[in-house]
């Protein structure tokens, strides 16, 4: 009992003086995205689960080598089977009515556990990157477990790939933030 005490208090111990590049945890089961709200400025909210996202043109691919902001490797991506934000956003229909609404529009994808990145209308329609902008399901030929699932986000022509690579993703909102 007491050495299992001693052996616990260790444990902690060593945890809490762990240096701050060693990995960090695995994330709690209840982090899993089940479902992806599409809201805001849309005329149609959707609510989409895998099932739904399979529905979509898919937008599969292959390598992306996911790099954290300070340049350290995190994964590599090896395939991804998934949806371009924008044909996302498409389905729910922008309300954007006025010739230079859309320009005016902010795109936030969250995550269960309160991370958030931000797109503009112009880089998702009218930039390269667009393009690379992917709800994606499947990763490496696997439905997306624990670890960053189901439903999960990359935007893979960014030079850092990890900042806006959005695990557990489960909301897209679409903000006019000026009038
Ligand atoms: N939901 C969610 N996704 C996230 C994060 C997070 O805290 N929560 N961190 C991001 C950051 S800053 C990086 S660099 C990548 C890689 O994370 P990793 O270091 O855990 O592999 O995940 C990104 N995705
Ligand atoms: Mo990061």
């Amino acid at each position: 009992m007491i050495k299992t005490l001693f052996a616990a208090c260790t444990a902690a111990s060593l945890l809490a003086a762990a240096p701050a590049w060693s990995a960090a945890p695995p994330p709690a089961r209840d982090n899993m995205s089940h479902a992806l709200a599409v809201t805001g400025v849309v005329e149609t909210p959707l609510t989409l689960k895998v099932a739904d996202l399979r529905q979509l043109p898919p937008a599969n691919g292959g390598e992306i080598a996911v790099t954290r902001q300070n340049g350290d490797k995190a994964e590599t991506i090896t395939s991804y089977r998934g949806v371009r934000l924008r044909d996302i956003l498409d389905k729910a229909v922008l309300d954007a009515p006025g010739h230079n609404d859309v320009k005016k529009l902010a795109i936030i994808a969250t995550a269960t556990d309160g991370y958030a990145v931000v797109f503009s209308w112009g880089e998702l329609y009218n930039a390269p990157a667009g393009e690379g902008v992917i709800v994606y399901y499947e990763k490496n030929g696997k439905a997306l477990d624990e670890n960053d699932g189901e439903i999960a986000l990359i935007s893979a022509k960014d030079i850092r790939t990890g900042p806006r690579h959005v695990k557990w993703l489960n909301g897209i909102e679409v903000r006019k933030l000026v009038e």
